[in-house]
């Protein structure tokens, strides 16, 4: 095996820009060890990882039984693909289908892949249960969703960087403002054909957006009037990130179709997963979907371990306890700035949006400099800076965190 030979950050950041497509700008650090809430740079300086590669690290990096459990496996049987059974899928299955209380699972690879997936379960539902004519299924989106970048997906995206010269687009969606109730039930009056409405509990990418209270409630009663699915994204929001298991618990709403992905393995391994009862669920028959990794045995003991660690770790009330805090330290700050106007979230999902315009780079050199102070954070869109940290943080670290945002905020004022 070639020998590692350690690479200083500037030769790793200029393999990737010779050798590597020029799909992301990156913050420029280059990471070579992570542990729980800490990662560390080729240059040994440690920083707290405030995203947590968005949201899929909520157990912290490297859990050790996450890591175990992959280990283990992969040093068992990797892959069968689904032409054979193996004694770990079905076990997998049923753990995961009880968890989240849903009579099966579809078990997938990336978060873009469940999305599809669920799509295509609910435009086979429309067909065959619901009754529409075949091809003119519709489903309801959200304005500023992010759901992937599959050429479907980014076909009801309204992101211009992320469309432009992608075209032709898939048909079949009818975008609608995010938490507004009313163009809901409009779009399902005027639109028989509707298969499904699809959203992001909180939207994540658009900067940290959260719902009015009982937005989620209500818009999976309109589906129930309508007889529509409502299909929960919970691929960034899920697994104990918002202070709940599912950011739909807020609500007490259980969605027909339950996309998950990210966190689902721990951040170890990419896990995806689509959920639903029977009644959606057995549309699919052989032959329908599938993928080569799908299902493997690996994906299977991870996720199984990264469920775990949720629930034994507590990883929702601390989300949830320590999200407070978070809120309440930065509005404390907030009051005495005119650079930040506000701080929102869930959980540990929140973001804080900086007194400038779309277009400023302010917050891009707010997070290069709480990169030099010690944290790692990105903007989502222009002036805002999302925070999310691994989920099993403790109070003295999350003030710690805290302390340094303000004092780099500060020097920006
Ligand atoms: C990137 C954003 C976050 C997601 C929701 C599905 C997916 C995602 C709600 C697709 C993925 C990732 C993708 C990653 C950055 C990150 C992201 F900035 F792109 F929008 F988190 F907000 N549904 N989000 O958030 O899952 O196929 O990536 O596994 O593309 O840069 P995926």
């Amino acid at each position: 095996m070639a020998v590692l030979n350690q690479l200083t950050s500037q030769e790793a950041i200029d393999l990737e820009n010779k050798y590597g497509a020029h799909n992301y700008h990156p913050l420029p650090v280059v990471l070579s060890r992570g542990e729980g809430v800490y990662v560390w740079d080729v240059e040994g300086k440690q920083y707290y990882d405030f995203l947590s590669a968005y949201s899929a690290v909520n157990q912290g990096h490297c859990h050790p039984k996450i890591v175990g459990a992959m280990v283990n496996q992969a040093q068992t049987l990797t892959l069968t693909s689904r032409a054979f059974y193996n004694d770990m899928l079905g076990r997998y299955e049923k753990f995961a289908s009880e968890y989240f209380g849903f009579d099966k699972l579809l078990p997938m690879n990336t978060g873009a892949e469940a999305v599809e997936t669920a799509l295509k379960i609910c435009r086979k539902w429309a067909y065959e249960v619901k009754g529409i004519d075949e091809n003119e299924a519709e489903i309801i989106v959200c304005k500023n969703n992010f759901h992937g970048r599959t050429t479907t997906i980014i076909s009801f995206s309204n992101d211009p960087v992320a469309r432009k010269n992608f075209g032709p687009f898939t048909k079949g969606f009818i975008k609608i403002d995010y938490d507004d109730l009313d163009a809901l039930e409009d779009a399902l009056k005027s639109n028989p054909n509707v298969a499904g409405f699809m959203a992001e509990p909180i939207q994540g990418e658009a900067g940290v957006y959260v719902p009015s209270e009982g937005y989620l409630a209500k818009a999976k009663a309109l589906c129930e009037k309508y007889n529509v699915l409502f299909i929960a994204d919970e691929v960034q929001t899920g697994i104990a990130r918002t202070g709940k298991l599912l950011a739909v618990d807020h609500e007490n709403v259980k969605p027909d179709i339950l996309i998950l992905g990210k966190a689902l393995s721990g951040g170890a391994y990419p896990v995806s997963a689509v959920l639903a009862n029977d009644s959606v669920m057995n549309v699919i028959k052989p032959g329908n979907h599938g993928s080569t990794f799908g299902g493997n045995p690996v994906a299977a003991a991870v996720a199984m371990a990264a469920l775990e660690v949720v629930k034994e770790e507590r990883l929702a009330d601390n989300a949830e306890r320590l999200g407070q805090l978070f809120r309440s330290e930065l509005n404390k700050y907030i009051a005495t700035t005119d650079l930040v106007t506000l701080v929102r979230g869930k959980g540990l999902l929140n973001a804080i949006v900086i007194n400038d315009d779309e277009e400023s780079d302010t917050a891009w050199n707010i997070c290069l400099k709480l990169r030099d102070n010690g944290l790692l954070a990105k903007p989502t869109h222009g002036n805002i800076i999302r925070f999310a940290p691994p989920l099993v943080m403790t109070e003295e670290q999350l003030l710690d965190c805290v302390s340094i945002i303000v004092k780099t905020l500060r020097e920006f004022e």
